[in-house]
């Protein structure tokens, strides 16, 4: 049977991307944390149903622990790994700098070298992002030089190259995603997208009447998880190991982003939305713009999902969330 181990299986894109292994019939160990409250709300629902036949098998580990890393490779021997954890927060990696290294950036190499010592036919893919073009000028490609404006970039640019690295010097099949932001029901809720999303729900119903924003310039170019994960497998089992910016190929202002969910709520911005400046950060990435024409000719991927489609998924299963609170707190 084939095989795949995903780290960070619990977060949201290594949740879409274990339903994508699943389907495609691979048996897939997840990389997860130990937690104090259960952390596997995202997959909870595949794990029902591999009770019946351990398609997934979840391990306790963490990028911080050589250790846990190697028994799992050792054990698995996968056919693919997809390092999706990290400590994925852009302004909390100016909070914890030295930790989001020790994940973001060791963590990577843990993740290689484990592969080359005791399972080199593995194929790995590399959660590399958009972060790492920083301050240089849209559209980002391939191609484009990088220059990190955070902390969290700064760790992810040290990722990036030990893949590289190790494709160079060991011949192993090692890639890097370059994902430019993607969102979905599933999104962290500090991330601006789903913060939006989830406070328009909540005023709508009477939950709450305000929302905090720093900046609302910033541009992005946000996809749907899914299809930056179905790139990610892509990716994997294509011919040759390469690097991929991935991304739709559109950017949107967060301000953008905020007036569209509001008016599509039916909500004024300027009653609820107030600006805190404790949402800024020490230095911003202004603009990231993805050019993916290199994923689409080598590869054939094409995004599924369009920036409005994105937004109303988003919008939609949020509205159904307040709903439902609403209705427990008015049978409290
Ligand atoms: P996410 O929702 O924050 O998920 C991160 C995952 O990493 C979670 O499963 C988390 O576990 C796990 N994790 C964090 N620290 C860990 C550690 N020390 N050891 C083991 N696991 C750890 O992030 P995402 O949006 O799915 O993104 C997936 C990957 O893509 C990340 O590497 C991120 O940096 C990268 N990326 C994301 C985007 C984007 O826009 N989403 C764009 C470019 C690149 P818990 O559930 O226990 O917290
Ligand atoms: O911020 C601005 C903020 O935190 C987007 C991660 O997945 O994508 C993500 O990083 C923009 C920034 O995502 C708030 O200043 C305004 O300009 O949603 P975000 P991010 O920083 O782009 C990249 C590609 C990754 O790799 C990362 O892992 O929105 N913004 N007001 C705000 N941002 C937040 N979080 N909260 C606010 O209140």
């Amino acid at each position: 049977m084939k095989t795949a181990v995903i780290t960070g299986i619990t977060g949201q894109t290594g949740s879409y991307l274990s339903e994508i292994l699943l389907k495609e019939g691979y048996k897939v160990y997840g990389l997860r944390r130990r937690c104090s409250v259960f952390n596997t709300e995202r997959i909870n629902h595949i794990l029902e149903d591999s009770h019946v036949d351990d398609s997934i098998e979840l391990v306790y580990g963490d990028l911080a622990d050589s250790s846990s890393i190697i028994s799992l490779v050792q054990d698995a021997k996968p056919d693919l790994f997809f390092n999706m954890a990290a400590q994925s927060h852009v302004r909390v990696s100016f909070e914890i700098p030295e930790y989001t290294f020790d994940i973001d950036a060791t963590g990577v190499v843990r993740c290689l070298d484990a592969i080359k010592r005791y399972s080199p036919d593995t194929r790995f893919v590399q959660s590399s992002t958009s972060e790492l073009y920083g301050s240089t000028s849209a559209p980002q490609d391939e191609d484009t030089p990088f220059h990190p404006r955070s902390p969290y970039a700064a760790a992810k640019i040290a990722g990036y190259w030990a893949t590289v690295n190790y494709r160079e010097a060991y011949g192993m099949h090692a890639s890097n995603s370059i994902s430019f932001n993607h969102e979905s029901e599933r999104r962290g809720g500090t991330f601006v997208t789903k913060k939006i999303t989830q406070a328009a729900a909540r005023i709508k119903y009477g939950l709450q009447d305000k929302l905090y924003l720093g900046n609302l310039d910033a541009r992005r170019d946000w996809s749907h998880a899914k299809d930056i994960a179905r790139a990610q497998f892509m990716m994997a089992i294509a011919d040759s190991p390469a690097d991929f910016a991935i991304g739709s190929g559109e950017s949107h202002s967060v301000k953008e982003f905020l007036h569209l969910v509001f008016d599509k709520v039916g909500l004024d911005v300027d009653k609820h939305v107030e600006f805190d400046p404790k949402y800024l950060r020490p230095s911003e990435v202004d603009h990231l713009k993805c050019n993916p024409a290199k994923i689409k000719a080598a590869l054939g991927w094409e995004p599924e999902y369009s920036f409005d489609k994105l937004v109303e998924e988003m919008v939609e299963y949020d509205l159904d969330l307040a709903r439902k609170e609403k209705l427990l707190k008015d049978n409290e």
